[in-house]
């Protein structure tokens, strides 16, 4: 049977090619799910695409997942670097997780430098555009083959 992969946007992701394209590039996320969707179908797995702009929303999206996701891509947003409380659901899942995020983080304000995601994170995607999303997914294809 095929697996499934959850992947997760957190708040303001939905305005993705409308604002910033100098920072976030011009695609928009509903091409971004499109293109996951399409890429999974050639690796065999089903995806699930969120986004919301509120942080217990995204809390309950990752409990849904222990029972219905072998693995879960987020990027969390600006949650990123506060939320405890998606890491602690993050804690809870037991499949691999990977972090994305399409600017480079590490090259931004030290505020950005931080993320609460990465302490359970299994690997960690930042600065390669949307494109961080596939190789997201080429990658969960490896760690669940
Ligand atoms: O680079 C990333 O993917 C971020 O997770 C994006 C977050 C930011 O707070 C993180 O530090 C890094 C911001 C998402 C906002 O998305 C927008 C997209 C287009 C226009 C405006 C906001």
């Amino acid at each position: 049977m095929a697996k499934t992969i959850h992947i997760l946007n957190g708040p303001n992701l939905n305005l993705l090619g409308k604002r910033q394209p100098e920072v976030y590039g011009s695609d928009t996320l509903a091409q971004v799910e499109t293109a996951c969707a399409a890429l999974g179908g050639t690796l065999g797995l089903d995806t699930a695409f969120f986004q919301s702009n509120h942080e217990g929303e995204i809390v309950e999206t990752v409990h849904r997942a222990r029972d219905t996701a072998d693995g879960i891509i987020i990027n969390p947003a600006a949650y990123t670097h506060t939320s405890v409380a998606i890491l602690d659901a993050l804690n809870t899942f037991e499949g691999p997780v990977i972090e994305v995020h399409i600017s480079n983080v590490h090259k931004r304000e030290p505020f950005r430098q931080h993320s609460y995601v990465s302490l359970r994170a299994d690997g960690v995607i930042a600065g390669l555009g949307v494109e961080g999303y596939e190789l997201a997914l080429r990658r969960m294809a490896s760690l669940l083959a």
